[in-house]
């Protein structure tokens, strides 16, 4: 049975009292979903913060990213070895606004996840495809291209110590929602190319799905037999609805 992890992307979003509220909002609903793992990432600069906050809660928490790099010359970056000091369980690492926006390749993705996974930490590697990519029906060849990348470097059995999110590019946020039979059958998907190279570890893996999960269609997508999770972008900035969220997956 793999445990739903329902994870925040808090992005660049928040305040030192807005952070207070929220942490301190979900700590009863993360304790009442005792069969639920609930993580946030917020933006690094939180991290002490949510650290001292989640103390002795059931609230775990993580990067949106890290750097390929323990230490060195790289300014502005992070590494995951301070990752992990901070407290770190997870670190989101290939989200498509990095990919995007700061042209990240498969490469790059594949090197971070390795340096993640060698500093303690459990990389969530998101991957996903284009409306454009979408509409040209090569939806699983992306996936499959995103997954082989890391495999190549990493090996399948890091898969057994990952979380891997499929996050459609359209639909994140722009409201738009894949169906839950559409994310189910790349999910599914997802689970099947793994498979082929380790059954074992693919069927361990959490799939989570982002891209717009919100309070009112989480339960539905939730539902579908390989959708371990979510991992939620806007929705996750409010208490209420990310706790409708965790409710949902319990
Ligand atoms: C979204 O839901 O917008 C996300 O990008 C979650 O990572």
């Amino acid at each position: 049975m793999r445990q739903p992890l329902i994870m925040g992307n808090w992005k660049l979003n928040g305040t030192k009292a807005s952070v207070e509220a929220l942490i301190n909002g979900l700590k009863a609903p993360a304790a009442a979903a005792a069969n639920v793992e609930v993580a946030v990432c917020p933006s690094v600069i939180f991290l002490g913060q949510v650290e001292q906050l989640t103390a002795g809660s059931a609230i775990k928490f993580g990067s949106q990213d890290a750097d390929l790099h323990t230490a060195g010359a790289f300014t502005g970056e992070n590494s995951p070895v301070m990752l992990k000091e901070f407290g770190c369980k997870y670190a989101l690492v290939g989200h498509s606004e990095r990919r995007t926006l700061h042209a990240e390749t498969d490469a790059v993705v594949a090197a971070k996840y390795v340096a993640i996974q060698a500093a303690g930490l459990i990389p969530v590697l998101c991957i996903g495809e284009t409306l454009e990519q979408f509409e040209a029906n090569e939806t699983n060849a992306v996936v499959e291209a995103q997954l082989k990348a890391v495999i190549d470097v990493a090996g399948i059995e890091s898969f057994a110590n990952a979380v891997v999110a499929y996050e459609p590019v359209w639909a994140i946020g722009t409201g738009k929602t894949a169906t839950p039979e559409i994310a189910q059958t790349v999910h599914a998907h997802i689970r099947a190319y793994l498979a082929g190279f380790n059954a074992a570890v693919a069927a361990k893996v959490q799939v989570l799905y982002g891209g717009s999960m919100n309070a009112a269609n989480a339960a539905e997508l939730l539902a579908q037999t390989d959708i371990d999770g979510g991992l939620i972008g806007g929705a996750s900035l409010k208490v209420e609805d990310f706790s409708t969220i965790i409710a949902a997956a319990a």
